[in-house]
């Protein structure tokens, strides 16, 4: 099954993105008995096959708990209680319950995307593939528009509200008006080579190694695929990367003195991933909101991009919730106050790590002995260790009894 029930001219609130921001959002409203519609640009095979995120942390675990959407994740996700660090030749260990009493899921963001596309198809709710938006008008009025094509043919959507969590690239932040528009971003100079390969993980928890040759991450998908990434210039052509090149790179980065060894296998899928942090303030205009990677984008190294979509669709959710239980739009008019600290919080840590794992172009020695000595800090320093822990495993949300 391909397509949902048929979509209809108008709805309560109108979500553009069946990513995991559109998707869990229209979980969240659809169970509340809130009438919403997906459009999703893509067709469905390749929404559910992108790779991208894997670790979920504890609040995102927590509502997916919550809201009867986890059976997929209960099943197959694998629960971690900590990192490894590795530079020097050493590897360090930063143990989560033991810092912060809590922990983190590996689980990909295709299986949540999955289980989100089957949970809102078996419920019969409008969610269209292959239908693209193309503008959205009205935003400062109550009946907002979206004006979208579906197998080619035009249609409009009429809304209460349009929440646009249609990604870095989608119409959504493109119509909000310049004026009171604030954006703030930094590129770094360097990129993340991604691999999926057919070999059981090296290790049992995710490495995080800084490295004369760069950085490098050791991630999973599951007991027998492995993901993993190293650091590479911004305009490298994957051609240039055979996959022995891979494995050898990516050996040396890992390498610690004592007999540790990175099992190889086929390497399934390639991509490159440019490494940029950004921010759109405000989340709102009118009766648009933005949510996920249409507002803020992550470098990933504090695995935060998926979360923070997860979090910032838990708080619109439960403010709409508000809204049409009791007619109170108070927690809408402060949706994009209270998202935007957490994001800055979470963009504050994907830069520290990024900074603190990476090797720049630009770095000297004394760049390189900051480095070092942050790294040597977080293994000796109980409250540093402390501080990563609580970012990396992520701030609690806040209460989800509105949407349970
Ligand atoms: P998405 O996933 O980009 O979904 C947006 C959806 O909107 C659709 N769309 C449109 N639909 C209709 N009309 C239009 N005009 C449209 N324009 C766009 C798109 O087709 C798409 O389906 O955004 P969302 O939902 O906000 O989710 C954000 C996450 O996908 C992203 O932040 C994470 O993947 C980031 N990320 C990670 N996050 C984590 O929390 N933990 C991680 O471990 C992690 N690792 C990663 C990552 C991202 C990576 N890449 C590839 C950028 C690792 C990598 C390598
Ligand atoms: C992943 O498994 O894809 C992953 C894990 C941790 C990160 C980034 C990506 O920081």
């Amino acid at each position: 099954m391909n397509q949902s029930a048929p979509v209809p001219a108008r709805t309560q609130v109108a979500i553009i993105g069946a990513g995991p921001a559109g998707l869990l959002l229209g979980h969240l409203l659809h169970r509340k008995g809130v009438d919403t519609v997906v459009l999703e640009n893509r067709d469905r095979a390749y929404v559910e096959r992108r790779q991208r995120a894997g670790i979920l942390e504890q609040g995102t675990v927590d509502v997916l708990r919550a809201t009867g959407a986890a059976a997929g994740m209960d099943a197959r996700g694998l629960r971690h209680d900590g990192i490894e660090l590795r530079f020097e030749g050493e590897s360090h260990r930063i143990d989560f319950p033991a810092l912060t009493g809590r922990s983190v899921m590996v689980y990909a963001q295709t299986e949540v995307v999955k289980d989100l596309i089957a949970l809102r198809l078996a419920a019969d709710a409008p969610l269209a593939f292959e239908a693209e938006a193309l503008d959205i008008s009205g935003i400062e009025g109550e009946s907002p528009q979206i004006t979208y094509k579906h197998c080619g043919v035009e249609h409009t959507l009429t809304a209460e509200y349009v929440v646009a969590c249609d990604g870095f690239h989608g119409v959504g932040r493109r119509v909000m008006p310049e004026a009171g528009k604030r954006t703030f971003e930094r590129v770094y100079p360097f990129s993340w080579l991604g691999v999926l390969a057919d070999v059981a993980p090296s290790c049992d928890e995710l490495i995080y190694a800084h490295s004369p040759e760069g950085f490098a991450l050791h991630s999973m998908r599951s007991p027998k695929v492995s993901r993993l990434y190293l650091q590479v210039p911004p305009d490298t052509d994957l051609a240039e990367w055979s996959d022995d090149r891979i494995w050898n790179s990516l050996a040396r980065r890992f390498a610690i003195d004592g007999d540790w060894k990175l099992e190889t296998g086929p390497i399934t899928e390639k991509g490159i991933t440019p490494m940029r942090s950004f921010v759109t303030e405000p989340m709102r205009h009118g009766q648009l909101f933005l949510a996920g990677d249409a507002a803020h984008i992550v470098p990933p190294t504090g695995a935060k991009g998926l979360n923070l979509a997860a979090a910032d669709v838990t708080l619109l959710a439960a403010a709409l919730v508000r809204r049409y239980t009791s007619g109170d739009t108070s927690d809408l008019d402060t949706y994009s106050t209270r998202a935007l600290r957490r994001i800055w919080r979470a963009e504050h840590f994907s830069y520290a790590m990024t900074s603190m794992l990476h090797t720049s172009p630009t770095d000297d020695a004394f760049d390189h002995r900051l480095q070092i000595s942050q790294l040597r800090h977080l293994t000796e320093s109980k409250s540093a260790a402390t501080s990563l822990a609580e970012n990396y495993t992520g701030l609690p949300l806040p209460t989800l009894t509105l949407l349970t």
